[in-house]
């Protein structure tokens, strides 16, 4: 290799430069992200509710209370956004977590 690129193709470092790119990238588009949505119910424990926002969401107790008080004011409310399949992962854990319990806490999925 005597150290000078090629003028046209067939050089590995042009993949380098892939992020400079005019064009969008397939490879680079920024996945679809999808809201895990807890919803209202008259029967799950307001201290139920915050206890699934800390330990499946890794919320702090105070944004977990501010999450917990507007769905239960408002009848919904984000609790994280994720890439799809760690979004369904994390419906799924918390239906079945909050069915073991014996509460109907149910939370959803939205494409954001
Ligand atoms: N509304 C419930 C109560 O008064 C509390 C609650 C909040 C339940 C949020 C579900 O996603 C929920 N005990």
């Amino acid at each position: 290799m005597s150290g000078v690129r090629q003028p046209f193709g067939n050089d590995p470092m042009d993949d380098l430069n892939d992020d400079v790119l005019t064009h969008p990238d397939q490879k680079l588009a920024k996945p679809p992200m999808y809201k895990v949505v807890l919803n209202n119910d008259d029967y799950t424990p307001m201290e139920f509710v915050i206890h699934v926002l800390q330990k499946f969401f890794r919320k702090n107790e105070s944004e977990a209370v501010q999450i917990m008080l507007l769905v239960h004011k408002t009848g919904k409310g984000v609790a994280g956004v994720f890439p799809f399949s760690i979004a369904e992962t994390k419906v799924k854990q918390v239906n079945d977590f909050s069915k073991q319990h014996g509460f109907p806490l149910l939370t959803t999925l939205e494409q954001e």
